[in-house]
């Protein structure tokens, strides 16, 4: 998509100079090129101006210089997000988080800790491990996504059927708004009604209302001993029948994936990965359960309930399991490798589920022949990643004939991705006019000089 570059006032570099002091403002387009990329492709800027604070203070200064100098600014952790909304197109500048790296007041006896915007989700995850407790939230960035992002961007991930998304874990952020008032509140206690929940407002919110430089989360107990199981089906309507059975009477469920054929040959196809089952099979659902006692058992009783079941492959030693892990983590990267892809993550009521998944190719292709579709998601949470390949960066009809699709059957058009730059024009297929007013009204109240991702989320 198109890139604009901005002359920026040398008493604005100046100010974030100093704001962040040796390293903290890179200015060589040979190192900040990458930056201004985002994860798909799709969206190229030119190399950006990156600040790079390592301080709530040093954010706050930058955001300060920003307003008083009118310029915009584009928040970034790991870059990568799917729709757009961590790369400066319009010559903003790039504020860098992942210097704000520390987690600090780990809580062994409530299961909490305080984790800066740049700490990775491997990071944290490992934290939490080494005092005995886990994360709740995980996915296939884990290693680069920050915290910061997946606050920003309310992050699902694979694990959102046993313990919910990001907003879930969180009980209080530290941010700098676009005003340039710093919020903190990053309580050690579980509950805690004094008032506004801001940290639940700035969960999701992409960096629109401000920067976020901290977090607070909860832990969950760890998962018990695993088995995990891919599981062929002859159709999707199976494949979410066994879903929602799963949901009512598997004790310890982990996960609910879905894989479709094409998407599963693909993967085997571009990584070299040995085909899971003897014949080919239309449809695979990764199931993942855990038992105290015998996760195997657990596991195959569940299984054992459901319809339309072809064959299935069970491990529940690491190793295996991890590999059974890659088929459907795996699909993301494959999925890239064939071109920028064009994403749509989406929820449907759970009636509708199998039959927009299957009507998909047929939506697609009704408005481009030519191009790829590729099916995958998180089956027990209704939530689909539509990708599209083959199609140019700036395509909007496609978009236009899913979401449509999507919106007319009572879904979402995002489900965990958030909004971005690629989905602004069609919020209004998920939002009220209502709805879209009260968010503006509270844009205008944080970020007065509209310095906060101005072109995101918000049309
Ligand atoms: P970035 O990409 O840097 O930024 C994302 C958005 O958040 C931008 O709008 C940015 O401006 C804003 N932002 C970033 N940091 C801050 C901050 N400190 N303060 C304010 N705003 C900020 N997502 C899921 O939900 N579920 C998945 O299962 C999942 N799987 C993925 C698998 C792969 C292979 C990849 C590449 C991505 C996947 N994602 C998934 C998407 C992505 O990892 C998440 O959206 C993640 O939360 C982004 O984190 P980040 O640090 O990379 O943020
Ligand atoms: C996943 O579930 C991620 O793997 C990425 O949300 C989805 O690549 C996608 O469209
Ligand atoms: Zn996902």
């Amino acid at each position: 998509m198109a890139a604009r570059s901005v002359d920026l006032p040398s008493a604005f570099l100046a100010d974030v100079d100093a704001a962040c002091g040796p390293g903290g403002l890179i200015t060589d387009p040979a190192l900040t090129a990458g930056q201004g990329i985002d994860w798909t492709g799709r969206f190229r800027a030119a190399p950006p101006v990156v600040a790079r604070p390592n301080s709530v203070e040093a954010v706050a200064a930058v955001v300060v210089a920003a307003s008083v100098h009118g310029v915009a600014l584009v928040p970034q952790g790991g870059n990568t997000g799917l729709v757009g909304g961590s790369v400066p197109l319009d010559g903003e500048v790039v504020v860098d988080l992942r210097r704000m790296d520390a987690i600090t007041d780990l809580d062994l006896l409530g299961g909490q800790a305080t984790a800066g915007a740049g700490v990775t989700i491997a990071g944290l995850q490992a934290a939490a491990r080494s005092i005995g407790w886990a994360y709740g939230v995980d996915w296939a960035a884990r290693d680069t996504a920050t915290v910061g992002g997946s606050v920003a961007t309310d992050a699902g991930g694979l694990r959102f059927v046993r313990h919910g998304g990001t907003r879930r874990q969180l009980l209080g952020v530290e941010a700098v708004l676009g005003s340039g008032e710093v919020v903190r509140h990053l309580p050690g206690v579980e509950k805690d009604n004094t008032g506004y929940d801001l940290a639940a407002l700035l969960c999701g919110s992409e960096g629109t209302l401000g920067v976020i430089t901290a977090a607070r989360v909860r832990f969950v107990a760890p998962s018990g001993p695993l088995a995990t199981a891919l599981v062929a089906l002859d159709d999707v309507d199976h494949a979410v029948l066994a879903a929602s059975q799963l949901r009512r009477s598997a004790a310890g469920l982990e996960a609910v994936e879905l894989m479709l054929a094409a998407g599963l040959d693909l993967v085997c196809h571009s990584t070299g990965a040995a085909r899971p089952f003897a014949a080919p099979v239309p449809v695979v659902l990764l199931i993942e359960v855990s038992d105290p006692a015998d996760p195997v058992g657990a596991l195959a009783a569940s299984v054992g309930g459901l319809g339309g079941v072809l064959d299935s492959v069970v491990a529940s030693d690491g190793l295996r399991r991890a590999q059974l892990w890659r088929y459907r983590e795996d699909h993301t990267e494959v999925i890239g490798r064939l071109g920028p892809p064009h994403k749509f993550d989406v929820t449907l009521p759970a009636p509708e589920l199998a039959t927009f998944v299957t009507d998909a190719p047929r939506i697609v292709a009704s408005v481009a022949p030519h191009a790829a579709t590729w099916c995958f998601g998180h089956a027990a949470d209704g939530n689909v990643h539509v990708n599209v390949t083959g199609l140019p960066p700036d395509d909007d009809a496609v978009a236009d004939a899913v979401f449509a699709e999507v919106a007319a059957r009572g879904g979402s058009i995002s489900a965990e991705h958030g909004i971005g730059r690629a989905k602004r024009r069609w919020i209004h297929l998920a939002r009220s006019p209502g709805d879209l007013a009260a968010m503006r009204a509270v844009k205008r109240a944080l970020d007065p000089h509209g310095i906060c991702n101005p072109a995101v989320l918000l049309p």
